[in-house]
């Protein structure tokens, strides 16, 4: 800890504003060569620019190693408390210039490469994104690995090393097609491939039950076995100080040829083992917010959460009081339910293969594992056919009933004889065939369970879970979302970046509370200016990158609209089209008055097999095909929907946003944390009272956002009274205009058909309130209109944002988890609390 303080007082800024230092530009020159030519094989002359980039990435990752051994070293020996992030996904992105700015080495690797007549920024796209992930979920899964780092809080992240990550959306006439993502084709420099790190993971087979004194011990035999080899990436902290690994399993049979099998040239059956085992780590399921329900995605689950839990008893197994003090050095939290297995997994270790008590057992359990929820969905939660658990994992099916019965035994001294009650938090549904319900599991296991936001957390308490939070009332507790600033601020917006260093000082980028100091130059016309320049710079690229992928031209002082998010009905990119649908008519019937420029910018995919969804993708495209080519509007209006959103895609969006749509169905967005994203490059949030809309309008203040629509109270009252749309479609003509056009092929000639769903949906089936909010969007659209006529309102309230959003620091997030959940210090030095800045 000392020789972190240390060193940490050493590096004042180093990366930043420093003369580049010969000697080190000399050497890291000559590493890069070496790199080329020792590791890749090629001279500089032939060397392709990914050749280049592989050696400046394997260059930046010896320096990495250094730190993270001595950090691995150092937690080691002090016999620190360990984090565990357990999760099906990390959407990770590019590491090149994340890792590189977090070192301090960004100038120093630019100039060294320059000189070697490479761009870096051109090299910086040779890295495909690492997609393992759908959405917000992996997304914040990235961020927090970040963010552990750069707090030195010692974490390990587990998951899955898919073959193949989210896939590639590829627009065919409008329509979306799926392709593989091929991210490992050309090799990864980041990983580390462990193949002395494996454990064997069993499915199938049965148990046997020796006499064990009413220990409730088992032997499990089973009939299937895969090997898990681990791949670890390093994680670099802002600094870096820190490092941490995040180990991913990957999946292999343990006789991957079976020479018998093979001698009798039955060639492919002698490697079927081989790709059984395989397909577990092939693919990333393609669902946000839906459970996949399928036999292998529980074979994904079990597989990781076995690996991982095996792995880290192993490495706790020789620390200080062995498993018996688990919980005081190991923190297990749950990403989700996708890891619930984890519950029974612990037990089974315990109990079966190190001859705990069980209700010692379930002490450990409970201490050393807490669970994050992120949706109240009804079609996200996670529930198993106990047959199928029986057939995959019968040992853990018996000790879901085991603690089953515990349990139920509470629930019957709670409310006794209320069978009602015990039915409703069992861990089995026995209403819709008998199912595992894996939120009751990792409820039930886990001492603390949070959601992401402060109006979801309370909703987690008021419906899915408001049986067990009466018979666990201490248990649930909130930590709203974050995002790491160092990728969403500096990397992906520099020139606002060198503005607040600027504006705030050198110590902003280690203590986001000074953004604060924007507010006095809020209203400064110089300083507005500048600003503007910063937003003007970036909406440029973004226009370049439009007119490159759908030739379309669009005008960089037009109002830059953009919903960017996985395409899902309760985010209503609906609303947003029939909205833009209503403006081009409006347009079109008055094109003499001097509408507000506007360019709607829409990015996103929908799960494979979600048809719904789908169709609003071509909707929006048809709807842009009509708009663009209407010449009536001389370009005041422009819809764009940009192909295979990824990580990447969205550092170049957000940047360049003016206005950050949020307009999801009230109750139904966890948080969301592209809203913090957009705000905080100083996007004005158009949105609902959802999610972390709310904490975003109650630190932005409410005259920086725009609010519309029903609250999450009124969605339940208005659902309750049925789905019909009439009534309100009846009052407002521009609605039923819209959908009129949308129904009678105005955007699809030829086909009036296509859409016939939709319109439907919007009339008479209305679940997320479409229709229903559909006047109450449009007027706050004019209200924005209206804001982005006076610049100077529309630039202070845009700065406002950004001098407002330090408290969505993915540290802030992290720091609150390590407090309240994990009881693990944090690294004192970097990112100064935000609580006692604001007291
Ligand atoms: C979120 C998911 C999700 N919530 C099931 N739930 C999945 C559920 O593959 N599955 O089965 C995959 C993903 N993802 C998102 O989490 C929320 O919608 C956002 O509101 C939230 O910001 C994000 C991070 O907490």
């Amino acid at each position: 800890r000392q020789g972190l303080g240390a060193l940490q007082e050493q590096t004042n800024y180093p990366a930043l504003n420093q003369p580049i230092d010969e000697l080190a530009l000399t050497e890291i020159k000559s590493a890069i060569l070496a790199k080329l030519r020792l590791a890749i094989g090629k001279d500089a002359t032939v060397a392709t620019r990914r050749d280049w980039y592989k050696a400046a990435a394997l260059t930046l990752r010896d320096r990495i190693v250094h730190h993270w051994l001595t950090a691995e070293k150092q937690s080691y020996d002090a016999g620190a408390k360990r984090v565990y992030y357990l999760s099906l996904e990390f959407l990770i992105g590019r590491l090149f210039t994340d890792a590189l700015n977090n070192m301090g080495l960004l100038p120093l690797f630019e100039a060294a490469l320059g000189d070697l007549g490479v761009d870096l920024s051109d090299l910086r796209k040779c890295e495909p994104d690492a997609a393992l992930g759908n959405g917000g979920l992996g997304r914040l899964a990235a961020c927090f690995m970040e963010s552990m780092a750069t707090l030195a809080i010692p974490a390990t992240g587990y998951g899955i090393r898919y073959d193949f990550g989210l896939f590639r959306q590829i627009m065919n006439h409008g329509w979306q097609q799926e392709y593989p993502d091929e991210w490992l084709a050309f090799g990864n420099p980041w990983e580390f491939q462990r193949p002395e790190v494996v454990y064997n993971v069993h499915f199938g087979g049965h148990v046997e039950h020796v006499d064990d004194r009413g220990r409730d011990r088992a032997t499990w035999h089973p009939a299937e076995t895969v090997e898990a080899m681990a791949y670890d990436t390093p994680i670099v902290g802002w600094r870096g100080q820190h490092v941490n690994a995040l180990r991913l399993w990957s999946a292999h049979a343990p006789d991957p040829l079976q020479l018998d099998v093979f001698n009798t040239g039955d060639y492919v059956s002698a490697s079927a083992e081989q790709a059984r085992a395989e397909a577990i780590c092939k693919f990333l399921y393609p669902n946000d917010e839906s459970a996949a329900g399928r036999e292998l995605r529980l074979r994904q689950e079990y597989f990781f959460v076995s690996a991982s839990l095996q792995d880290l008893v192993k490495r706790h197994l020789a620390s200080d009081g062995g498993l018996r003090n688990l919980a005081q050095k190991a923190a297990v939290q749950l990403n989700d339910t996708h890891p619930s297995l984890a519950v029974t997994e612990l037990m089974r270790i315990l109990v079966d293969l190190h001859n705990f008590r069980w209700d010692e057992a379930w002490k450990i359990t409970v201490a050393t594992l807490s669970y994050t929820n992120h949706t109240l969905l009804p079609e996200a939660l996670e529930t198993w056919p106990v047959e199928l658990f029986e057939r995959l994992l019968p040992r853990h099916l018996e000790i879901i009933y085991r603690i089953n019965v515990a349990h139920l035994a509470l629930a019957e001294e709670r409310f006794p004889g209320d069978i009602e009650y015990r039915a409703s938090v069992s861990l089995i549904d026995e209403r819709s065939g008998r199912r595992v319900r894996m939120g009751q599991l990792a409820f039930v296991g886990s001492h603390r369970i949070n959601g992401v936001s402060a109006m979801h957390s309370d909703l987690m308490k008021e419906t899915v879970f408001h049986d067990l939070h009466h018979l666990y009332p201490s248990r649930i507790t909130n930590k709203t979302n974050g995002i790491t600033f160092r990728r969403w601020l500096m990397l992906a917006n520099p020139r606002l970046t060198a503005l607040l260093r600027e504006t705030c000082g050198e110590a902003v980028l280690d203590d986001f509370s000074l953004l604060e100091r924007l507010e006095t130059h809020s209203s400064d016309l110089e300083f507005q200016k500048r600003f503007r320049d910063v937003k003007h710079h970036n909406k440029l690229a973004l226009a370049r990158l439009i007119r490159e992928r759908n030739g379309i031209q669009v005008d960089p002082s037009a109002l830059f609209d953009v919903q960017i998010k996985r395409i899902h009905e309760y985010k209503r990119q609906l609303l947003n089209i029939l909205e833009t649908i209503a403006l081009y008519h409006a347009m079109k019937d008055e094109p003499q008055r001097d509408w507000v420029p506007r360019v709607k910018i829409f990015a996103g995919k929908a799960a494979a097999s979600y048809r719904y969804a789908k169709l609003i993708i071509k909707l929006i495209n048809d709807v842009a095909e009509v708009v663009n080519n209407d010449a009536s509007l001389g370009g005041r209006l422009k819809v764009a929907f940009l192909a295979d959103y990824n990580v990447s895609l969205a550092e170049v969006i957000i940047p360049a946003a003016d206005l950050s749509e949020q307009i999801s169905t009230a109750g139904m967005e966890a948080s969301g944390t592209g809203n913090m994203k957009l705000a905080l490059n100083g996007a004005l949030t158009i949105g609902t009272l959802d999610g972390a809309n709310i904490e975003i309008r109650d630190n932005v203040g409410e005259e920086n956002i725009a609010i519309f629509g029903l609250e999450a109270g009124d969605v339940m009252v208005r659902r309750k009274q049925g789905l019909d749309a009439s009534d309100v479609i009846r009052k407002s003509p521009r609605l039923e205009r819209a959908i009129r056009a949308i129904e009678s092929g105005e955007f699809s000639p030829g086909d009036a058909a296509r859409f016939a769903s939709i319109g439907h949906a919007l009339r008479y089936l209305d679940h997320y309130m479409v229709s229903a909010d559909f006047d109450s969007y449009y007027d706050a659209q004019r209200g924005i209109d209206a804001r982005w006529r006076v610049p100077s309102a529309w630039t202070r309230a845009s700065i406002l944002n950004v001098a407002r959003m330090a408290w969505f620091s993915s540290d802030r997030t992290i720091r609150e988890y390590a407090e309240d959940i994990w009881h693990v210090p944090v690294h004192p030095g970097a990112s100064p609390q935000l609580g006692n800045q604001r007291e």
